[in-house]
């Protein structure tokens, strides 16, 4: 299929280096196409694992090599080389040759908007030096960056600079892939932050000069608190002087937590009211926090190969994921990172890309970056946490710092800790990181003299690789509630370990209404026959807030089934929750937003294939905006005042409740839309004066068939800033009519503007296409041949992205004969490019089976 090497690693091959390496130095001097790299590294043998001298390189041109000072000959090979060497200390000196402007994967050293930076994580330090690139080789690095530029950063503390020169120290021993260089003509925007033990440290966001320069200031508070919290609640303290954030342009993922030297895609750090949206003030700040605390669940302990990669992962998601919590509402950010988990982990976990939270093999690791290892990851942590409770949690934490502190860790490590911290027995809880696929809990119950009784079975069906599946321990937060709204059983953690299993809960004195997975206490899906009269009661009365959501999305599922499958009217029931939520003042803006969003047409896509009907996108499509309309009609005599009572006065502020009140107002504009043809919509986008309610306005107008002329409008106001123009192409994506879509796209990448070299233009179009349910599935497949002859395109220059994005094809099990022999016809074709990378390579070969 592909030209390139399909190596598959295992696991249960890990062995140690065969050699320590005490000290790094490396000198850059930096130049376009001719940048030269020389290197001075101590090594010593590794007693107990003796073995071979293997550097990795790859794309590096070796100039000359030496050891203890004299020439050596290597044998160079395509992805690294060896050579003889003393069984004793010695000193490895090499020069070699790397030309970053030519760099269009985006990976090692390579320039973007003029500027040089680095990306590492996992194997791209090869692409720089000779070197041992893995995570379980750590050293202390010393760096001399030699250029004509007013800023040469790396990682750890500034030693002394000069004219074109800068040297940096740190005394943290790391990984390669966790090296970082900047340089290039930036501006910094700088403050800094006094730790707990008093140390001062210097903080800066670096950007190109111009408008960047004011998009700084957010980024530098959500650090900052990002700070503060890890003192507070991990009792983390930053361990160097200066810390230091750099704004990039290309870039193939969010951001990456380089020791002391974050770089950042620019979409996921630069932020200012008039070109940001609320839903991108909340996701910078995750990931500013995300990766600031990396440093030390990551950084300080870090993996030891990239098998353990959701060690650092699962955790550091976890953390930002309190911590964004903490920062507004832990209900509403537990619903949406239920959200995100089911439409994107569950739909992963279903398909044939299905893989455990820790892989026992791969190709290329850079497809394992996925919502499995980071978001499931997260979930595990989360469970643990349940199970064993807050304290035993933290004290294990405690624990997890000082034993492995400086140590390449593996997740036997971090359960061990668990184990003896706590004294629970977690073989069986292991059973999370190396199954994969989603458990389904189906539950019965029954009622006899007041006592009450739950009957769990769990089964999770095969995935590539797994045939037959064992029990995994599953913690169900239950309450119960009394036909009259009363909270009769306040929350309990059911542990359930069997295959099939019942709980009781006596002294009843009649039968309750169950509230099931309170908290989405566990990361799998729960069956039920449930009423929607069942449902409706919950939604309207569930005291926890997430089961009070699940019940309406149950609902509207349910009842889009029944439209889709019966050609049923709008529930009833469902239409008056809808109406309690939307008039419930005590209920949180945000939460109620959330509450009356209907299911996404992917999602519907999944829940009809779960129940064994195959979707058919555009009768999806029709039958959730009637389902809108529905709504929109049924509750029309309020939308006016709730989107009154929304409105908030005074300058713009990212905060979670002024964000919560435009999120529902937004909300209700889309349903006010659909009753007055867009003329609130319009008014909105008119009279704005922020990003959000701009925005909104246009996807409203869109989303309508309407608003070319504000969308024109909206392409020349924005013309000159790439990020508010990757919205723009997004939009007009997403928003195209199904059988416009491919079209729509296609015209897109004739813009002047459109490149694919910046994987955010090229996500920004294409990632739409593929989430245009809808349209991607349109039934010519046309928009099936478009994306795969593009990503075919792209695979030439960035292999990364474009193995990322072939996971749009994921799903062609779920669909009919004719969508899944075009869906494969588009893979096989691209499978078929001649010089197909690795990891392009790879997927496809997973995705075909
Ligand atoms: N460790 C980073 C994510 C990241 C991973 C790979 C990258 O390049 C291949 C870049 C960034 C994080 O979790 O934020
Ligand atoms: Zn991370």
């Amino acid at each position: 299929m592909t030209d390139a090497a399909q190596e598959t690693i295992y696991l249960k091959d890990y062995r140690p280096f065969a050699y320590i390496v005490d000290d790094v130095h490396l000198t850059f001097k930096l130049a376009d196409t001719a940048t030269r790299v020389i290197s001075r590294i101590s090594f010593r043998p590794n007693t107990d694992f003796p073995g071979e001298f293997f550097l990795h390189g790859q794309d590096v041109k070796l100039i000359s090599a030496k050891i203890d000072g004299v020439a050596v000959s290597p044998n160079v090979t395509p992805d690294g080389l060896t050579c003889d060497v003393p069984d004793a200390p010695f000193v490895w000196e090499a020069e070699v040759e790397i030309s970053p402007s030519t760099n269009t994967a985006l990976e090692g050293l390579y320039m973007s908007g003029g500027m040089y930076c680095t990306q590492c994580e996992a194997e791209g330090f090869r692409k720089i030096t000779f070197y041992p690139d893995r995570p379980d080789v750590m050293s202390v690095f010393t760096v001399r960056v030699e250029g004509d530029y007013p800023v040469l950063l790396s990682n750890g503390n500034p030693v002394a600079s000069g004219e074109g020169w800068a040297e940096w120290h740190d005394p943290w021993p790391k990984p390669a892939y966790l090296f970082a260089l900047v340089a290039g003509n930036l501006v910094a925007h700088p403050s800094s932050f006094t730790t707990m033990s008093g140390k001062d440290v210097d903080l800066n966001i670096y950007v190109r000069p111009g408008p960047d320069e004011d998009k700084c200031a957010f980024g530098m508070e959500a650090l900052k608190r990002s700070m503060k919290w890890d003192e507070d609640v991990y009792g983390r303290e930053y361990d160097l002087d200066i810390f230091n954030i750099v704004a990039v342009d290309d870039f193939n993922m969010g951001a990456m937590e380089n020791k002391g030297l974050n770089i950042f895609n620019s979409s996921c750090v630069l932020a200012s009211p008039e070109t940001s949206t609320d839903a991108n003030f909340e996701r910078i700040e995750a990931i500013i926090a995300h990766e600031y605390f990396h440093n030390w669940t990551g950084n300080r302990i870090t993996c030891r190969d990239w098998f353990q990669l959701c060690l650092k992962e699962g955790l550091t998601v976890f953390r930002d994921q309190q911590y964004t919590g903490d920062q507004g509402s832990h209900a509403v950010k537990r619903i949406e990172d239920a959200i995100t988990l089911r439409s994107r982990q569950f739909r992963e976990d279903g398909g044939p890309l299905a893989h455990p939270v820790r892989p026992e093999s791969f190709i290329e690791i850079n497809n394992f970056y996925t919502i499995t290892v980071y978001e499931k990851g997260a979930e595990l942590i989360g469970m643990l946490k349940r199970l064993v409770g807050d304290a035993e949690y933290y004290k294990a934490l405690d624990l997890y710092f000082t034993r492995h502190d400086g140590d390449a860790a593996t997740i036997e490590d971090w359960l061990q800790v668990f184990e003896d911290s706590t004294g629970r027995d977690l073989t069986q809880f292991k059973r999370w990181y190396s199954q994969a696929g989603t458990p389904h809990v189906t539950v019965t119950d029954d009622f006899k003299d007041g006592t009450y009784t739950i009957n769990l079975k769990q089964e999770t069906s095969p995935t590539p690789g797994q045939d037959s599946k064992q029990a995994q321990v599953i913690p169900i937060a239950v309450g119960l509630l009394s036909q009259n709204g009363d909270e009769v059983s306040p929350t309990r953690v059911l542990e359930m370990t069997e295959d099939s299993q019942s709980f009781t809960f006596e002294g009843l004195a009649a039968k309750p209404v169950p509230s099931i997975l309170r908290d989405f206490s566990a990361p799998v899906i729960l069956q039920r026959e449930q009423s929607n009269t069942e449902r409706a009661f919950l939604m309207a009365h569930d005291t926890d807030p997430f089961n009070k959501w699940d019940a309406g999305q149950t609902l509207a599922k349910n009842v889009l089934i029944q439209m889709i499958t019966q050609d049923a009217a709008p529930d009833g029931a469902f239409l008056d929750g809808i109406a309690a939520i939307l008039r419930d003042d005590t209920l949180d803006p945000a939460f109620r937003a959330l509450a009356v969003s209907l299911p996404s047409e992917d999602d519907m896509a999944q829940s009809l294939h779960g129940a064994g009907t195959t979707p058919d996108p555009l009768a999806i499509h029709h039958a959730v905006e009637a389902l809108r309309v529905a709504m929109a009609q049924h509750v029309q005599d309020i939308l006016p005042r709730i989107q009154a009572g929304m409105t908030v006065s005074g300058p713009y502020s990212p905060d979670a409740k002024s964000a919560g009140k435009r999120s529902l107002g937004n909300t209700v504009l889309g349903l006010l839309s659909r009753l007055d043809g867009g003329a609130a919509a319009a008014k909105q986008y008119d009279e704005a004066d922020n990003m959000t309610m701009q925005l909104a306005g246009l996807a409203a107008l869109l989303k309508l068939g309407k608003g070319s002329a504000e969308s024109q409008a909206f392409r020349t106001q924005w013309r000159d800033d790439r990020l508010v123009m990757d919205k723009w192409f997004g939009l007009t994506v997403s928003m195209a009519a199904p059988e416009n879509a491919a079209r729509t796209a296609m015209q897109l990448t004739q813009e002047p503007d459109f490149d694919m070299k910046n994987p955010n233009r090229f996500r920004a179009v294409f990632g739409a296409l593929a989430g245009n349910s809808a349209g991607f599935h349109d039934a010519s497949g046309a928009s099936y041949t478009l994306l795969g002859n593009w990503l075919a395109k792209l695979d030439a220059i960035n292999p990364q992205t474009t193995a990322r994005m072939t996971a749009a094809f994921e799903t062609w099990p779920r669909y009919d004969a004719d969508r899944q022999s075009k869906m494969r016809g588009a893979l096989e074709t691209l499978g078929a490019t001649a010089g197909l990378s690795r990891d392009t390579g790879e997927m496809v070969g997973r995705m075909l089976g």
